[in-house]
């Protein structure tokens, strides 16, 4: 019978993966990591059984997760990503023409180097860049131990489970607080708010004391499965979250590069939340 990959993210429910090929199969330093193709989504990259990345639908995430709080910020110049080893959040924010520097902190080199190998067109030749400074380090030391300053800080991890558990931690989110300039902008990874509720709430909870305003922003991703994907908002600048769309649609217009999910409107939308989220908040 054809082998599949099937997700264990959850216990009772999981998507499955006719599995074409496998590409690369083992334990790095820090998790399992497979990689394997499959006619549907092409080229799929998972990390101790959740699925990270695919080739055909990675670009969802990625635009969302950057060019929301990019957008939203306006001006940013220096750009911090916590974990992001496959390079597609890399690859977007070096799109903005004002970013001067981007720090890159990732656990894991194998997931770097394998995604250089099996997901050229994630990174597109981004760690090449002179603007990229890629650290091979814990995400949370790093922001706790840092001196420097960000405008906007992107947590690109697994989820809470496993190495990307420490991402989630007001120890974490505090440290990302300090590094950030005043108005600066947190936006995280931060599960499906239909089949992860808990960590919706957790997330909210830890940031009160922390970020004046914080919310969350949604997008359909169609390998993270359950709903749409809740991505995380932190910010003292209570303003950047309510910027009218002619405003965002002008400094998109301004970047003049293009995009395939993200767009102004998109931007605008994707702070509105269902009503049983907000009820929860
Ligand atoms: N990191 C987010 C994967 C989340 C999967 N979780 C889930 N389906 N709930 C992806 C890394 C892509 N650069």
């Amino acid at each position: 019978m054809a082998k599949r990959f099937l997700e264990t993210l959850y216990r009772s429910y999981g998507q499955s993966f006719l599995i074409d090929e496998v590409l690369f199969e083992n334990r790095t330093d820090h998790q399992h990591l497979i990689i394997f193709e499959n006619s549907q989504f092409g080229r799929i990259m998972a990390l101790d059984g959740v699925v990270q990345t695919t080739q055909k639908d990675e670009f969802v995430y990625h635009e969302m997760l950057t060019h929301v709080p990019l957008f939203a910020h306006g001006h940013a110049k220096r750009v911090l990503i916590i974990g992001g080893g496959d390079g597609g959040i890399l690859r977007e924010v070096l799109r903005h023409p004002q970013i001067e520097h981007v720090t890159m902190v990732e656990i894991d080199s194998a997931v770097i180097d394998m995604c250089v190998k099996y997901f050229p067109d994630h990174s597109a030749g981004a760690f090449e860049d002179p603007r990229v400074n890629l650290v091979i380090a814990d995400g949370v030391d790093f922001v706790v131990n840092n001196q420097e300053k960000f405008d906007v800080i992107i947590s690109d991890s697994t989820d809470p489970e496993g190495p990307g558990e420490v991402l989630f931690t007001s120890r974490f989110y505090l440290g990302c607080k300090n590094a950030l300039t005043d108005g600066g902008v947190l936006a995280t990874q931060n599960g499906v708010c239909y089949m992860q509720p808990d960590e919706l709430l957790t997330t909210y909870n830890r940031f009160e004391n922390i970020f004046a305003d914080r919310w969350f922003f949604a997008a359909a991703v169609p390998t993270y499965v359950g709903g749409v994907m809740t991505l995380a908002w932190g910010t003292d600048n209570s303003e950047l979250r309510h910027l009218p769309q002619d405003i965002i649609a002008q400094r998109y217009q301004e970047a003049g590069f293009t995009t395939r999910y993200y767009n102004p409107a998109i931007h605008v939308a994707a702070f509105a939340l269902p009503q049983y989220v907000v009820n929860t908040l």
